[in-house]
């Protein structure tokens, strides 16, 4: 089944957001199957974000990551990493439409509440980097059929 890594960033936890955005996704169906609260080091927010070094927002990215605690999420389910994407809307909240979580709580670009990944590849990139094999776990919730 495919999973993907999601996170409150520092913002969504200081508004008291990890629980509404919890309870989307497990309302859409998906399953949680990772979670931590933790502080995200220099060096890890350098790594997750590393596609985007040589661009002008860079060390403001890594100092608003690193700003407070994040929550960390891995969550499961058919085409998770496309659909999450759509629930989370549009990177800037300028653009995000109203029903997605940025288009609902977010204003800025640089503020804007969640992070999740954009594609297989980070997904599987973002998973490893910020979880142990250990942490994940693997169940079946009996809804499931009701679902796919
Ligand atoms: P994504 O988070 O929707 O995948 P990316 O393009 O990967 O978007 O950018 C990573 C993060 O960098 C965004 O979520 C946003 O918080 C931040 N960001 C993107 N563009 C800007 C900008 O122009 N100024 C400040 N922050 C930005």
């Amino acid at each position: 089944m495919e999973k993907t890594f999601l996170m409150v960033k520092p913002d969504g936890v200081q508004r008291n957001l990890i629980g509404e955005i919890v309870s989307r996704f497990e309302s859409k169906g998906f399953t949680l199957v990772g979670g931590k609260l933790m502080q995200i080091s220099q060096e890890l927010a350098e790594q997750h974000y590393g596609e985007h070094k040589e661009r002008p927002f860079f060390g403001e990215l890594v100092e608003f990551i690193t700003s407070g605690p994040v929550f960390a999420m891995v969550w499961e389910g058919e085409n998770v990493i496309s659909t999450a994407r759509l629930m989370m809307g549009a990177t800037n909240p300028k653009e995000s439409a109203p029903g997605t979580i940025r288009g609902d709580f977010a204003v800025t670009v640089g503020k804007n509440i969640i992070h999740g990944s954009d594609s297989p590849e980070s997904a599987v990139r973002e998973i490893n980097l910020f979880f142990k094999e250990e942490e994940l776990v693997s169940y079946d919730k009996s809804m499931v059929s009701w679902i796919n």
